[in-house]
C-alpha cells in the first residue's frame, strides 16, 4: 500500500501528538482476507450471563449460552447451553484466577465440550454482576486455548450502579484482557450520551446491537490465515474500543472516518493506540478511498499496527462506512 499523504478538507490538523509528529512514524499495515489458508473461519458465539445472552439474541452463528436458570434464552437459536450454579460462582470467587486456569474442574470440562473445535470464539458479557464477571474470564481462557482467535466483548456498568459493581467489573476486566486475544469494552455510561432519552431496556438493546458490530464485520473478511497475524498484532494492546462512522458525498470515506474516530468511546490519547482493525465498506469500494483512509489514520495513530480491509456492501450504495477497533496500551 503506497504511503501517499492526501490532504483533505476534513482533517485540518494532525491528531498525532507523539514524538513522531510531522514524521511518518510508520504504522504497519496488513490487509485482511489475503492470507493462506483462505478458508472462511468457523465461528462460535458465547453469551455469558444476562447481558451476554441478551447481546447474542439475534446472532445467526453457532451460539452457546452460559447462564443461570434465571436467564431466559428461549428466543436464542442455541447450539448448546451450559448451566451455571451458585456453587460454580462461589468457587470462582474464592479461588485465584491463576489456580482456576491451571486446575481440572467439572464445570470447565462442560465448557470445553460445549466450545469444542472452532477457529474464532466471540464472547459477550456484561461485567459487574456475578455470572458475567466470574464466569466469562474462565470461558475466555478456555476459548483462547482452543480457538485461533478469542475476541471478548464486554459491557461495563453505569456509574450509578455503584462503586462495588464497578470494582467487581474492573477486577474481572483485568482477567478478561489476560485471557482473551482481543477485549473490546463498551462502557454503558456512554449510552446516556448516545441515546439520552431512551428507557434503559431500549438503550440496552441499542448497546447489544452495537456489541455485535465487530463480529458481523470481521466475519465478512477474515480468513483462517489472518488469525495468527491479528492475534499477534493485538498482543501489543491491553483493551480495545469500537468506533463506527458513515459518510456520503465527496470524500465520503473521510467523513465516515471522522465520525468513527470521534466516537465517544475513544476517550484516550490516540498515540497510545498500538493495534487497529479497520474495515472500510461501500457499495463499491474505491482503492483510492481506502488509501485516503489509511493515510489519515497513519497520522492519527502513528504507533499502531493496522489490519484493514475494504469490502463491498451493496446495501450501502454510494455511502461509505468505516469501522475501527482501536487497541491501546
Ligand atoms: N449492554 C448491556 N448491558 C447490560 C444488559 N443487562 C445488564 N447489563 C449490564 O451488565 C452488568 C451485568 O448484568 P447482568 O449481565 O444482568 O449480570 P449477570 O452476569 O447475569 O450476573 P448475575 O445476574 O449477578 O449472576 C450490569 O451491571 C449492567 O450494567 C444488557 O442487556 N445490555
Ligand atoms: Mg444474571
Amino acid at each position: 500500500m503506497s504511503r501517499r499523504v492526501v490532504s483533505s478538507p476534513f482533517f485540518k490538523q494532525s491528531h498525532c501528538t507523539g514524538p513522531g509528529q510531522f514524521k511518518m512514524c510508520g504504522p504497519e499495515f496488513h490487509m485482511m482476507g489475503e492470507e493462506e489458508p483462505k478458508r472462511k473461519p468457523s465461528i462460535k458465539v458465547i453469551g455469558v450471563g444476562g447481558a451476554g445472552c441478551n447481546a447474542i439474541a439475534d446472532s445467526p452463528f453457532n451460539n452457546i449460552a452460559v447462564c443461570t436458570a434465571m436467564e431466559d434464552t428461549r428466543a436464542i437459536r442455541l447450539e448448546s447451553r451450559v448451566l451455571v450454579t451458585a456453587e460454580h460462582i462461589d468457587f470462582m470467587k474464592e479461588t485465584s484466577f491463576k489456580t482456576v486456569r491451571s486446575i481440572k474442574y467439572e464445570f470447565k470440562e462442560w465448557l470445553e465440550s460445549a466450545v469444542g473445535e472452532t477457529d474464532i470464539a466471540f464472547i459477550f458479557a456484561g461485567l459487574g454482576g456475578d455470572t458475567g464477571s466470574y464466569i466469562a474470564p474462565v470461558v475466555a481462557d478456555i476459548c483462547k486455548k482452543r480457538a485461533g482467535l478469542c475476541v471478548s466483548n464486554v459491557a461495563l456498568p453505569f456509574s450509578v450502579e455503584g462503586k462495588d459493581r464497578r470494582c467487581v467489573a474492573d477486577c474481572s476486566l483485568t482477567k478478561m484482557c489476560e485471557a482473551s486475544d482481543i477485549t473490546i469494552t463498551y462502557p454503558n455510561n456512554h449510552l446516556l450520551k448516545m441515546v439520552p432519552n431512551l428507557p434503559l431496556g431500549k438503550a440496552f438493546n441499542v448497546m447489544n446491537r452495537i456489541m455485535m458490530v465487530p463480529l458481523l464485520e470481521l466475519e465478512k473478511v477474515l480468513t483462517v490465515g489472518d488469525l495468527e497475524l491479528v492475534r499477534r498484532n493485538f498482543n501489543r494492546s491491553n483493551s480495545c474500543r469500537l468506533g463506527v462512522g458513515t459518510g456520503s458525498g465527496e470524500y465520503g470515506e473521510l467523513r465516515a472516518l471522522e465520525e468513527a474516530i470521534t466516537s465517544p468511546w475513544f476517550d484516550f490519547e490516540k498515540d497510545r493506540v498500538m493495534s487497529a482493525l479497520v474495515i472500510i465498506s461501500s457499495g463499491e469500494v474505491e482503492e483510492e478511498a481506502v488509501r485516503r483512509v489509511l493515510d489519515e489514520l497513519a497520522k492519527i495513530i502513528p504507533y499502531s499496527k493496522i489490519d484493514y480491509a475494504g469490502i463491498c456492501d451493496k446495501e450501502l450504495g454510494a455511502k461509505y462506512k468505516v469501522m475501527l477497533v482501536l487497541g491501546f496500551a
